[in-house]
């Protein structure tokens, strides 16, 4: 992660690379959805959702632990973090928004944001794998940039107002971009409103030591993992965990 990068993560709550995969990569991608048939999206939020998606091809699992990504997630999480849970989110013409959820007050243990020791410390932490363009002019992920450091709650007027209030942004992020956020920053998602579908790829991974969840993510079953990706599906604990780094 460079020195960019870290401020603006470390200002924003959240960090747009565009062009992270190819034409080809993001083409391929979207052919491996394509060929699952889903069913079209819905209109709220629970029904634009798809899961399970490792198992359906390598080049889902490769996203886990893509070297762009790896060093972003070691300045962010620390050595060690894992895979929490992961779901897909495709969106047609007329699919409503998502509210704005997270924030820094109030408190939520698993979704924090703290610097000490001169570093930053986050708690689940999402990755977003465009394979269509999202944006103001679409829809999609959307943001209150900087919220994850508020000292007071989001005002229930903003909430309402949600794209509607200029101090939430839908930020470009052309197919092929990867965007970071941490879950401490207040965010949610634009209703969409353009002809191609929204499809996002949603990794999203904890500090080793902490889990959203009672149960634990399994490893696909239908493909074979990398010694690396395998450890992403470590269960969660602190004391002498393996580095992620040594490849
Ligand atoms: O639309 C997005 O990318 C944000 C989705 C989100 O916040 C969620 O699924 O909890």
């Amino acid at each position: 992660m460079d020195e960019v990068e870290r401020y603006l993560f470390d200002l924003h709550g959240y960090l747009i690379i565009p062009d992270v995969l190819s034409p080809a990569e993001v083409a391929e991608l979207n052919r491996l959805i394509d060929a699952q048939n889903l069913p079209d999206p819905g209109e709220v939020s629970s029904a634009a959702r798809f899961n399970n998606f490792l198992n359906w091809d390598k080049a889902f699992c490769a996203l886990l632990d893509h070297p762009r990504l790896m060093p972003l997630l070691k300045t962010i999480l620390g050595d060690g973090f894992r895979l929490d849970h992961y779901y897909g989110i495709y969106m047609r013409a007329g699919t409503d928004r998502l509210n704005l959820h997270g924030g820094g007050t109030p408190y939520d243990p698993p979704e924090y944001f703290h610097f000490r020791n001169g570093e930053m410390y986050n708690g689940l932490t999402v990755v977003s794998w465009n394979l269509t363009d999202t944006g103001p002019e679409y829809g999609g992920f959307c943001a209150i940039p900087g919220s994850h450091k508020s000292n007071y709650p989001c005002p229930a007027e903003v909430k309402e107002q949600h794209t509607d209030h200029p101090a939430v942004v839908v930020p470009s992020a052309p197919a092929g971009s990867l965007v970071i956020f941490t879950e401490a920053l207040t965010h949610g998602t634009a209703p969409w409103t353009a002809e191609h579908q929204r499809r996002s790829l949603l990794y999203k991974y904890s500090p080793g030591q902490q889990s959203w969840s009672s149960t634990h993510i399994q490893p696909p079953t239908d493909v074979e993992l990398t010694p690396r990706q395998k450890l992403l599906f470590e269960k969660p604990y602190f004391h002498a965990r393996p580095t992620l780094f040594d490849e």
